[in-house]
């Protein structure tokens, strides 16, 4: 019975339609260490990280785009902002010498978060092809 509660919380945790911790995030019911806030966009440092710099980038509202699987053109706008933001982090983080844009998207793409994100990962020698 346990093992099939832990599968339902599985399942309802990765829901792309549930609530996910980004949005306590957003709400500041959670502390986040944030890099970058405007009213569409909130960016703050990855709380593992895989590199010296490690930041996610997210838009504030989700509007069905829980992975980049969902979107639609309507979401053309917010996906452009977050990859200029990214640009604009990644200056303000000193990363002249390149970085690393990420997203993971679904279970094969190790998406464990379903509200979109862009991780900005930089400050070391990055590798190719990544895992
Ligand atoms: P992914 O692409 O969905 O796998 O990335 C989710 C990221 O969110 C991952 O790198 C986590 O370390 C990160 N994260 C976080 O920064 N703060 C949290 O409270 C949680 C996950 I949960």
């Amino acid at each position: 019975v346990s093992s099939e509660k832990d599968a339902a919380l599985a399942a309802a945790s990765t829901s792309p339609d549930s609530p996910t911790i980004f949005d306590k995030i957003i709400n500041k019911e959670i502390p986040a260490n944030v890099v970058y806030e405007d009213e569409k966009v909130l960016a703050f440092r990855d709380i593992n990280p895989q590199a010296p710099v490690h930041i996610l980038i997210i838009p504030k509202i989700r509007d069905g785009l829980s992975r980049l699987a969902k979107a639609e053109e309507r979401h053309c706008e917010i996906l452009g902002l977050l990859l200029y933001t990214a640009k604009v982090i990644a200056k303000q983080e000193g990363l002249e010498d390149g970085f690393r844009i990420v997203i993971n998207d679904g279970p094969k793409g190790c998406q464990s978060v379903y509200h979109i994100h862009v991780h900005l990962l930089g400050g070391r020698q990055m590798e190719w092809p990544a895992g």
